[in-house]
C-alpha cells in the first residue's frame, strides 16, 4: 500500500519535472545567466546594482531573463570583436600630424625606413637626432625646440611607442629633427637609424636625465663609440654628438661634470663586458670628442641645444 502511494508520489514529481522543462532550451540559458549574475553582483558597485535592479523588470518582456547581464554580454562581446577586427585589420588609431608627427608601430615607422614612400615625409638635406634612455626628456625637448612659442605645459610620463619627426631650417639646410624612443635600447638606435641611414644622421643630441643613475646612458654612449670607430675604418662622415644633461634645474639633478666623471667610469666598466671592445686606453680623450651642456624644459635652458642644432656648436 505504502509502496503505491509512493510511486504516485514519485510519478507526481516526475511530471512536475516535466512541466518545468517543457521546453529545456528556455531553462538552461536563463539559470546560466542568473547563476554568472550572482557570482558577478558582489564585484559590482552598489549603485549599478541598484540601476540594475531598476532596469531588469521593464525590459524583461523584450530581453527575456535578466536582461541587465544580456545587455552587459552582448557589448562585452561587441568590443571584444571591434578589438579582434580592428587588430586584424591593422588599424590600432594611430594619430599624426604634419610636422610633428608620432608613428605608431615600429615596422611601418617610416621615419626610420629610408625606402618609405610615406607622403607626410618632406624632402630634407640633414637628420638631428634626439636619443637617449626611455623618460630622460627627448620628445619634450623635440617639441620645445620645433614649436618654441606654443605655451609650455609639462608633458605626462607617457613612453614614446614610436619616433617623431619634425622639420626645420637652419641657414639654407633643412634639418629632419628625429626623436626616437627610448625603448629601442642603443642597440636597435644604431642598425635602424644610424648604419641604415648613415649619410643623413649628422648630428646626435645623447638626452640624459641628470637626475637619475648614468647606466642606460652609458650603454648607448658605449654603442656610439663603437659605431664610430666602425665610421673612422670606413671613412665615412663623421657624427657631432652633444651629450646633454637634462633636466638640470630638477632638485636632484648632477651637474654636468659629475655625469660626465660618472660616465666615465660607467664606460671603464662597460669595455671590460665588452664582446667587441673598443679597446680605448684614455677613456677623459674619448669623451673629449663629444660636448657636454646642461638642459632644461622646464624652466626652459636651451641655448647649448639650440645652438647646437643650428650650428653643430655650442654657445659662447
Ligand atoms: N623636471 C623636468 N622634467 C622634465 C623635463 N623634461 C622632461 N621632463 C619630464 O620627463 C618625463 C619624460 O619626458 P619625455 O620627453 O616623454 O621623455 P622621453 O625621453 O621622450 O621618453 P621616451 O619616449 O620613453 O623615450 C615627462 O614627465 C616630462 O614632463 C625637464 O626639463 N625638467
Ligand atoms: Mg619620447
Amino acid at each position: 500500500m505504502s509502496d503505491s502511494t509512493d510511486n504516485k508520489d514519485n510519478k507526481k514529481k516526475k511530471n512536475n519535472n516535466m512541466d518545468q522543462n517543457d521546453n529545456p532550451d528556455d531553462t538552461v540559458p536563463s539559470s546560466m545567466v542568473t547563476t554568472m549574475k550572482q557570482h558577478i553582483t558582489p564585484y559590482l558597485p552598489p549603485p549599478v546594482v541598484a540601476a540594475m535592479a531598476k532596469i531588469d523588470p521593464p525590459l524583461e518582456p523584450f530581453l527575456g531573463p535578466e536582461p541587465s547581464m544580456t545587455l552587459i554580454g552582448t557589448l562585452g562581446l561587441g568590443f571584444i570583436v571591434w578589438k579582434v577586427l580592428s587588430l586584424l585589420l591593422g588599424g590600432g588609431g594611430g594619430t599624426s600630424t604634419s610636422s610633428g608627427s608620432a608613428i605608431q608601430d615600429d615596422d611601418q615607422d617610416d621615419a626610420t625606413n629610408p625606402s618609405s614612400k610615406n607622403k607626410s615625409q618632406r624632402s630634407f638635406d640633414s637628420t638631428l637626432v634626439f636619443c637617449g634612455p626611455s623618460l630622460a626628456g627627448k620628445t619634450s625637448m623635440f617639441y620645445k625646440l620645433l614649436y618654441p612659442q606654443r605655451p609650455f605645459s609639462r608633458m605626462g610620463t607617457v613612453q614614446s611607442l614610436s619616433s617623431n619627426v619634425g622639420y626645420k631650417q637652419h641657414s639654407d639646410v633643412q634639418w629632419r629633427y628625429l626623436d626616437v624612443p627610448g625603448h629601442w635600447g642603443a642597440d636597435k638606435l644604431v642598425s635602424t637609424v644610424l648604419k641604415q641611414q648613415q649619410n643623413m644622421v649628422q648630428r646626435i643630441v645623447l638626452v640624459v636625465d641628470s637626475t637619475q643613475p648614468v647606466s642606460k646612458a652609458a650603454d648607448y654612449l658605449y654603442a656610439l663609440l663603437q659605431y664610430q670607430q666602425q665610421q673612422q675604418q670606413q671613412a665615412s662622415k663623421s657624427l657631432t654628438v652633444l651629450i646633454a644633461c637634462h633636466k638640470a634645474k630638477a632638485p636632484k639633478a648632477k651637474n654636468f661634470r659629475r655625469i660626465k666623471l660618472n660616465l666615465r667610469n660607467e664606460l671603464e666598466r662597460l669595455e671590460k663586458l665588452s664582446s667587441q671592445p673598443t679597446k680605448i686606453q684614455d677613456w677623459e680623450d674619448a669623451l673629449s670628442s663629444f660636448e657636454f651642456c646642461s638642459s632644461s624644459v622646464d624652466p626652459p635652458l636651451l641655448q647649448d641645444i639650440e645652438s647646437f642644432c643650428e650650428s653643430g656648436k655650442l654657445s659662447k
